[in-house]
Order: C-alpha cells, then sequence, then structure tokens
C-alpha cells in the first residue's frame, strides 16, 4: 500500500494519475494545504519542502523498509521504476521522457504557478508581473505544441512526462491561454482527458475536495502567500 500525502492539484493530480492508470493500491491522507497542513510536523518529517505531494511506500521493491518521496517528478520516476510502466526502459525513450519531466519540473509547473498568483491570487495588480508570466506560459505551450505537431505524445508512448504535464494544460483559462491556438496541444489535451484513468483522477479529487480551483479567504491567503523560513522553522521546532 502507498499512502499519497495529497491535495487537489496540479502536482497532486500527476500521482493520482499515475496509481489510477497502473492499478497500484493506494490510500490518499488530504493535506489541506488552505488551512496549513502542511505544516504539520509529521507531513515535513516526509515533505521538508512543505509542499503536497509526497508518497510513502510501505512495501518497497527491494523489499526494505518504507521509501518516502517528495518532489512529484521523483515520485512519478520512482513510481514507473517500481512497476516498470510508463518510462520505457531503452536509453533513448528514457532520455527522452526524463528531458520532458525535467522540463516540465523547471518550466511548465513553476511558471505556470507564478502566473496563476499574480493573474488570479495577487491583491494588487501588478501588469509588469502579469505580463511577464502569462507570456512565459505561453511561450511554453507553444513548446509544447511544437513538440506534438509530429508526435501523439511527448516522448514515444504514453509516459511519466505526458502525465506531468497535463494537469497544467487544465486550468488553460485561468492561464489566461486559449488552447485553440495551440492545435497538437489541444488534440495530446483531449486525448489525456478521455483516458478512463485521468477521469477517474479527477473524480477522486472532486470527492475530496468539492471546491476545487480555489484558495478564497483571508486566512488561506495568509497560509499560502505569506511564508518565510520562519513559518516552517515555528511549525518543526
Ligand atoms: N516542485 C514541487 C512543487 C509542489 C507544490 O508547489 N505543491 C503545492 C500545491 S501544487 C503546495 O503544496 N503548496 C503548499 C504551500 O504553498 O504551502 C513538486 O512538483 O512536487
Amino acid at each position: 500500500m502507498i499512502d499519497v500525502h495529497y491535495w487537489t492539484t496540479p502536482n497532486g493530480h500527476k500521482v493520482t494519475i499515475f496509481l489510477e492508470e497502473t492499478g497500484l493500491p493506494y490510500k490518499i491522507v488530504p493535506v489541506n494545504i488552505g488551512k496549513g497542513e502542511q505544516f504539520k510536523r509529521e507531513f515535513l518529517a516526509i515533505s521538508p519542502n512543505n509542499r503536497i505531494p509526497a508518497i510513502v511506500d510501505h512495501d518497497p521493491p527491494d523489499g526494505g523498509p518504507r521509501i518516502q518521496v517528495f518532489e512529484s517528478g521523483a515520485i512519478l520516476v520512482y513510481l514507473a521504476e517500481k512497476t516498470g510502466k510508463f518510462l520505457a526502459e531503452d536509453l533513448r525513450a528514457r532520455t527522452d521522457a526524463m528531458q520532458w519531466l525535467f522540463w516540465q519540473m523547471g518550466n511548465l509547473g513553476p511558471m505556470s504557478g507564478q502566473n496563476n498568483h499574480f493573474s488570479n491570487y495577487a491583491v494588487e495588480k501588478i501588469p509588469y508581473a502579469m505580463d511577464r508570466y502569462r507570456n512565459e506560459v505561453n511561450r511554453l505551450y507553444g513548446v509544447l505544441n511544437r513538440r506534438l505537431a509530429d508526435r501523439a505524445c511527448l516522448a514515444g508512448d504514453y509516459s511519466i512526462a505526458d502525465m506531468a504535464s497535463y494537469p497544467w494544460i487544465v486550468p488553460y483559462e485561468r492561464q489566461g491561454q486559449r488552447i485553440e491556438d495551440f492545435p497538437h496541444l489541444k488534440r495530446w489535451f483531449e486525448a489525456i482527458r478521455a483516458r478512463p484513468a485521468v477521469e477517474r483522477a479527477y473524480e477522486k479529487a472532486k470527492e475530496i475536495n468539492p471546491n476545487l480551483g480555489g484558495i478564497r479567504t483571508p486566512e488561506e491567503r495568509a497560509i499560502l502567500f505569506g511564508q518565510t523560513a520562519a513559518s516552517v522553522e515555528a511549525a518543526v521546532r
């Protein structure tokens, strides 16, 4: 059994998509990040960056003691290696999938996060910041669109690279993007959206948090947007 320390956000969805695709047994441990549960001592012991997702595998493939993993990219690689699924063994195909996975982790995820912050959450509307990140996300959607012009998936067969990027395209409207401007990306997006495992992952998210979509209260905003090193120090002390 795998414990998934999870909340209903794009980085969380990556892991439930993988688990639904493979049928590995798992248990969701909700970490409501709007309520500050990412600062609980038990969670920080698994995820020192106070971010979801994280997993605990009680039955690791080497037969040893439980393994804890944080960072969604590391989790996807761990699970792919554990199951032998969605990450090719062949050197070239594997390297291709890994570079697109790292591309998501270093680009699409962080830039979309900042874009969402400045366009949708920041009280003070700063045109420079809003334009900067909306344009950067637009550029990244263009990178994906070009990559997908002559192939069905980002790297060979459907893989953890696709699972990592897909949840960041789901909120394209909130990201200020027009999916119609990216026809190859749109085709890929619709194909992944129609996968039963992906549908199940998003259904699960709705069960856990029917209020998918947003941080609204001042308390939630203070928890999520006012963090410094001292916030974590206070939690672990
Ligand atoms: N690079 C990390 C990013 C994780 C991340 O940013 N998680 C967000 C939700 S999508 C979170 O836990 N936020 C809680 C907080 O900001 O305190 C990963 O991919 O796992």
